[in-house]
């Protein structure tokens, strides 16, 4: 699929849409979900343009891949949620219901899930 720049994640990171950050840098932004689902509840983006999980990794350079993992685990440390425990989540694609085509992952933590609901 096509990077579509109209998306709303592009629009945020051109500033052409407010959003709660939580870090920025040169290649990432994270920001609260909008509609949070846990108690902590924060999306990172890369500001690449890449669709998805699969185009992120597929045509990423490696260190722009390794950097985005590396600093979201240091994102998910500053919000607290590492002691109790947290979820990572990336949406690709249709049957995952994606609904945003900018590659992102959800640091979803703050409540306990029960185990083996995945
Ligand atoms: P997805 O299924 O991983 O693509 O979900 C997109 C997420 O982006 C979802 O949790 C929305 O609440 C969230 N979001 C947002 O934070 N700000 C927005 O303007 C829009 C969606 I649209």
């Amino acid at each position: 699929m096509a990077y579509d720049s109209e998306n709303i994640f592009a629009k945020i990171l051109r500033g052409e849409i407010p959003n709660q950050t939580v870090y920025e840098d040169d290649g990432i932004l994270a920001f609260h979900d909008i509609a949070p689902k846990t108690p902590v509840h924060v999306l990172v983006i890369p500001k690449g343009a890449y669709v998805d999980m699969d185009d992120f990794t597929a045509n990423a350079p490696a260190e722009v891949i390794s950097d985005f993992f590396r600093k979201s685990g240091q994102i998910a440390r500053d919000l607290g949620v590492v002691e109790g425990g947290y979820r990572i989540v990336t949406n690709n694609g249709e049957n995952a219901g994606q609904i945003v085509p900018h590659f992102h992952i959800h640091i979803m933590g703050g409540q306990r899930i029960e185990e083996g609901s995945m």
